[in-house]
């Protein structure tokens, strides 16, 4: 972490023209992280342009300089170009370029000579940046922003603005502080941005209690199908394409869906199914203690994540999708029942 402050400290001595990327469906932590590092960048000096592969879901939009952002899938042409012009591009919280979507991906791939910064808590990074910050033990990408910009002592540029989009990020990111992944360093932070004058009430407010109707009848809806396999200490909930028109889906309606499975006593593993509109399938898994849902996404449905938090997604189907989950419960068996113990 020293050595790469030390090369993105020099890096970042002359002004630059700077490219952000968030990935794929972003969530608090890469907007958040995102749009903090954009701020503390732009007040150093430098050219720097925030771009998401595609919309940043309506829980976020109350987030301040939100609109900075600029969509891939809204303007391509107008990103890539703005990708040519950067000679400096940040990866944030994604360490594999596919995880930008299969456009940007390519784009990505087609400009080695570029300078890639990755800034990240991912496990199995790709080794495409040459100033790496990758670290699974942290809590969430915004944390470790806080810590690039305080390192590269640029604690006096955090304002309320960026000290909410940071907050915001490690809040999500953790589950308001109460996943395994929030340690006392996090808190620490957390602490600092408090201090920045950030209203931390209003922001868990913006996050969790501004439901629509439309989502909390589907949460309805989710619980009510939510399906408990005592012998695989295991939940999961299945909603069809059908079930998301019914409750007129927007993304992000089923944010948060799926840690309900772990609200039971005895459950050690959540997952929660998703039909696409075309016919695939996006899958969440949420587990407690040492069960490896990351293991288990990579493995059998194209995906991956953190050890308790991790995704997925197949191409065949929402009961082929499902079937092959039932299949695989058998092998993970005694790690799913031991997993808290
Ligand atoms: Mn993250």
């Amino acid at each position: 972490m020293i050595q790469s402050l030390d090369e993105l400290n020099k890096l970042l001595k002359q002004n630059k023209t700077i490219g952000l990327i968030l990935h794929r469906n972003p969530d608090g932590d890469a907007v958040g992280s995102g749009l903090a590092m954009q701020n503390f960048l732009k007040q150093t000096g430098h050219e720097v342009y925030l771009i998401s592969p595609n919309e940043v879901p309506a829980y976020l939009q109350w987030l301040p300089q939100v609109q900075r952002i600029k969509i891939y899938e809204q303007n391509p042409n107008k990103v890539k170009h703005l990708l040519q012009q950067s000679e400096l591009i940040f990866t944030l919280d994604f360490n594999d370029f596919s995880r930008a979507g299969n456009e940007l991906q390519k784009i990505l791939q087609s400009m080695p000579e570029k300078t890639f910064v990755m800034i990240d808590h991912h496990l199995e990074p790709s080794d495409y940046a040459q100033i790496m910050f990758s670290d699974p033990e942290r809590s969430s990408t915004s944390e470790m922003v806080y810590d690039i910009i305080t390192g590269l002592s640029g604690q006096k540029y955090i304002d309320k603005n960026t000290a909410t989009q940071l907050y915001t990020g490690i809040m999500t990111d953790t589950g308001s502080f109460k996943f395994p992944n929030t340690t006392p360093h996090t808190m620490r932070v957390a602490a600092d941005l408090m201090e920045k004058g950030i209203n931390h009430n209003k922001i868990q407010i913006a996050i969790y209690d501004s439901f629509s109707t439309d989502k909390l009848h589907l949460l309805g809806e989710a619980l009510h199908k939510l399906i408990f396999l005592p012998q695989y200490k295991t939940a999961y909930i299945v909603l069809s394409k059908d079930d998301l028109k019914k409750y007129n889906y927007k993304k992000g309606d089923t944010e948060g869906f799926v840690n309900y499975g772990l609200a039971l006593a005895d459950s050690n593993f959540a997952v929660l199914f998703l039909e696409n509109e075309d016919k695939g399938v996006r899958i969440s898994f949420r587990s407690k203690g040492n069960f490896p849902a990351n293991e288990f996404a990579k493995k059998y449905f194209n995906g991956g994540g953190h050890r308790n938090a991790a995704g997925g997604r197949t191409q065949t189907g929402l009961q082929e999708t499902v079937d092959l989950f039932l299949n695989k419960l058998p092998e993970y068996k005694e790690k799913l029942i031991h997993a808290n113990d």
